[in-house]
């Protein structure tokens, strides 16, 4: 009896796994569905001190030599001067949007004199800039999504004000964000107020990877992050009450999640690590804006007085501050808990690691896990009441920036293949997917060694040139068929195999559960 029924359950695993989370779907998205491909400022623009561009921290912390081989992004891809031809490669693509991101330098270089007054116009050249990009996007019926801060702070803020970690930034985040809106809303529509704050915080204050290379975990991220969601909360206001009506735009921001997934799946102690530390990175942002306005529970209880604390006003502002839910995923960790030393991420009180068979990538943290980009849409679908989300980033490394790519083909297949089954067989509220990247960039700290691109860029030539990946047209028969339609004899064949499979599993069950009642 027990073989019989080990039988049956070693049976019921494969069956699960045929009809459920590791075979291939065929079918569509919805018909409204959006396809982009993204970049941001600093990695491909260079010229960072063109055009009245002033300093920002990257181009600080690059220069003080904090990169792979000391690369910075002086010059990256050249896509100031080269953004015609990258409006071309994004062109043949065929996607529906472009995500950019605005350098704030290039059109407020001193924020200190436009706030006081000293000097309240804009820098004519980087507006001239970006509104030729724009045109040029909305030319080919590309639709621009735009990126207000993807983590090139003026280096004067910083300075003076004490950056993210200093209450004042609120105020100048503002009258940037205002700026832009007024300056472009009129041809830009989806607005992204910052790009994964989670990095920033972290990353940037508390392990000193990113800029500004701040090393104080106890206490800076937390202030890092208080400062971003009143920023976001301010703008997400100023779109609504200034903007909005004429421009009819929408507002939301982009944060960063790996799924937390229990190293132990039937340990209900590694089940709670996991969820503390989906609540620690996404919830972090997350919940504030897309739940009830203020921290989870769980960060409160952890960390205490060093959480800093929203008033009844700022609770307010933050809850339901959005349009939209932007998600950048990349990958899985596996969660244990353990007892750490005192701040972020000790304070979550968890061990993280990987599992040594997922498929690597040029990245050391990038681990190819499919079904855990599943996983990651129905949290977000259970936690904040199904919103509508955007992925805003997801994409793979390698180190050589081949053009024969197939690691990249399957990774782009195999993730949107999950995201189909979140969509049509789950129920999640995704309208669009955005490949990370449109061509090799500068990759922060990993400068010019980790490359992500569809495109390859040639950064031993000063003339940058891009060669398409063989990724880039795997990328485009999906955003052509929408997907991945059932096709020929192959697809009828898997699909009537499964059947019989399906039909075997109902058999054995029916006669498993006969022998129980019968002993
Ligand atoms: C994102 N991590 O950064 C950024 O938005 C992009 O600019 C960047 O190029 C891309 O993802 C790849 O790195 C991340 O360590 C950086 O978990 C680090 C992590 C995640 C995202």
């Amino acid at each position: 009896m027990e073989i019989f029924l080990g039988f049956v359950l070693l049976s019921f695993n494969g069956y699960h796994s045929v009809i459920g989370t590791d075979d291939f779907y065929h079918d569509t998205f919805p018909n409204d569905f959006l396809w982009g491909v993204a970049t941001s400022s600093y990695q491909i623009e260079g010229a960072w001190n063109e055009g009245g561009k002033s300093e920002h921290i990257w181009d600080r912390f690059s220069h003080d030599n904090n990169n792979w081989h000391n690369d910075t992004g002086d010059i990256a891809c050249d896509s100031y001067h080269k953004y015609m031809e990258d409006i071309q490669l994004i062109r043949s693509l065929g996607v529906d949007f472009y995500r950019f991101s605005i350098a704030w330098t290039r059109i407020i270089p001193d924020p200190i004199a436009y706030r006081t007054g000293r000097n309240k116009s804009l820098n004519q050249p980087g507006v001239n800039y970006y509104n030729n990009v724009i045109n040029e996007l909305i030319k080919y019926n590309i639709k621009p999504l735009v990126t207000l801060y993807h983590w090139d702070l003026p280096q004067s803020l910083q300075e003076k004000i004490g950056g993210w970690n200093g209450s004042d930034i609120v105020d100048y985040y503002n009258d940037y964000a205002d700026a832009a809106f007024k300056t472009f809303g009129d041809r830009v529509k989806h607005w992204i107020t910052f790009n994964e704050p989670w990095v920033i915080c972290w990353m940037g204050h508390g392990s000193a990877e990113y800029a500004p290379g701040i090393k104080e975990p106890s206490v800076t991220p937390y202030r890092c992050g208080h400062h971003i969601i009143k920023s976001h909360a301010k703008a997400y206001d100023t779109y609504k009450h200034r903007y909005k009506t004429t421009q009819k735009g929408i507002v939301g921001i982009t944060m960063n999640s790996d799924t937390m997934h229990p190293k132990n799946e039937i340990n209900q102690e590694h089940i709670d690590a996991a969820e503390r530390g989906q609540q620690f990175m996404l919830g972090w942002f997350a919940h504030p804006i897309y739940k009830d306005g203020d921290y989870p529970k769980v960060m409160k209880d952890n960390i205490g007085d060093r959480l800093p604390k929203f008033t009844p006003q700022e609770i307010a502002l933050n809850n339901g501050s959005f349009d939209f839910f932007g998600l950048n995923h990349y990958t899985t960790v596996l969660v244990e808990p353990a007892k750490k030393e005192f701040g972020f991420p000790g304070d979550l009180r968890l061990q993280l690691s990987r599992d040594p068979s997922w498929t690597g990538s040029g990245s050391y943290w990038l681990k190819v896990v499919p079904w855990g980009f599943r996983d990651m849409l129905n949290w977000i679908k259970k936690e904040y009441n199904n919103p509508k989300v955007i992925i805003t980033e997801n994409g793979i490394t390698d180190n050589n920036g081949t053009t024969n790519d197939p690691h990249r083909i399957y990774y782009y297949r195999q993730y949107i293949n999950q995201l189909l089954k979140a969509i049509k067989q789950d129920g999640c509220n995704v309208f669009g997917y955005t490949a990370w990247c449109l061509l090799d960039t500068f990759e922060w700290n990993r400068g010019f060694h980790e490359k992500f691109g569809l495109h390859s860029t040639d950064f031993s030539d000063p003339a940058r040139p891009r060669t398409p990946k063989r990724s880039a047209a795997a990328y485009t028969e999906i955003v052509n068929q929408n997907g991945f339609p059932p096709v020929g004899t192959s697809t009828t064949a898997s699909s009537s195999s499964s059947d019989v499979q399906n039909l075997i599993m109902l058999i054995l069950l029916c006669v498993s559960f006969f022998c129980i009642l019968n002993e």
